[in-house]
């Protein structure tokens, strides 16, 4: 019998207080740091990939079989099935580098996901006053800190929209890394600016209230994305932050319903080879395309 790792009732009344839980741990940093050194060289080749012709990488737990194992681990599928409930799909992964020298990520909110250049990436047909209906498990590839830009969090703001995630921005890649807040901090949104889907252009954040999520290699947490997030620029000379993005829905959310493509970061991505992955329980809706995760004998077991 493997090992369940559901939340206990204080960890999910906490998650409901706060919009995220964790750090938990699903490999030693050890082991996260030979798997990862594995993974990004499967990374470069992209035959197999979901989107070949894309530089983004998006959810190459479809074709990696060490990445497929993640989001279908008991570590993470049982915490977020915790919340989402007994029927979850894994729709997205992406990664998430920061460089010595690169800016902080803009404190956003996402749901829906419209992503800056299109419309809904993802639409609940059963939706539950007061349940998340997405969430992310954040994976630390290497070690995260203050310093390399560790992702922040901030308690509680997942009850009230501080943007508007559905108005469409440009993508700006010439402006990565050059703007600079009224606090001095250098932040910006992977070539996008967040700050152009405030509600209301002179509120700001209380960076005190902040909560910086320091982890190892092989510690992740959850949360919704609601929960407004975002990292300090990575100001250190040579650490690298590398954290892997992994989303989940219940299977009642629509998923990319009625695209057969998608913009982002100034690309198209064709949906053709895309599909969901059912990492627990059934789907009783036939909303999405669906795969079993991948049987995992070899050549990944460690
Ligand atoms: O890691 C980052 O810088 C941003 C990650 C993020 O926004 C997300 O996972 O939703
Ligand atoms: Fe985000």
């Amino acid at each position: 019998m493997q090992k369940r790792f559901y939340m206990s009732e204080a960890e999910k009344k906490s998650f409901y207080e706060n919009g995220f839980a964790g750090p938990f741990t699903l490999y030693e940093p050890e082991e996260m740091t030979r798997i990862w050194n594995e993974v990004r060289l499967d990374l470069l080749d992209t035959t197999t990939a979901p989107f070949p012709e894309s530089k983004l990488n998006y959810d190459r737990h479809l074709d990696i079989p060490a990445l497929n194992k993640i989001i279908s681990s008991n570590a993470i599928v049982d915490r977020i099935s915790s919340i989402l409930g007994p029927d979850v799909l894994s729709w997205r992964t992406e990664w998430f580098p920061k460089y010595p020298g690169d800016e902080g990520t803009d404190w956003h909110q996402a749901e829906s996901f419209v992503e800056f250049e299109g419309t809904e990436k993802l639409e609940p047909t059963e939706p539950e006053e007061g349940r998340p209906w997405e969430l992310t498990a954040w994976i630390a590839m290497t070690p995260t800190n203050k310093a390399n830009g560790c992702l922040k969090l901030m308690p509680g703001s997942h009850r009230t929209w501080f943007f508007d995630e559905k108005k469409n921005i440009p993508f700006e890649p010439e402006n990565k890394n050059k703007r600079v807040l009224d606090d001095g901090v250098k932040s910006g949104f992977y070539g996008y600016d967040y700050e152009k889907l405030k509600l209301d252009p002179n509120w700001k954040p209380d960076e005190a209230r902040g909560v910086h999520m320091e982890i190892n290699p092989g510690q992740f947490f959850i949360f919704t994305s609601r929960c407004m997030h975002g990292s300090n620029p990575n100001t250190t000379k040579d650490s690298v932050r590398f954290g892997w993005a992994t989303r989940f829905v219940p299977t009642h959310v629509k998923v990319y319903s009625g695209q057969d493509s998608f913009h982002h970061f100034g690309e198209v991505l064709p949906l053709d080879r895309y599909t969901t992955v059912q990492v627990a329980g059934v789907d009783r809706f036939g909303h999405n395309k669906i795969v079993a995760p991948m049987k995992q004998e070899a050549p990944v077991a460690a």
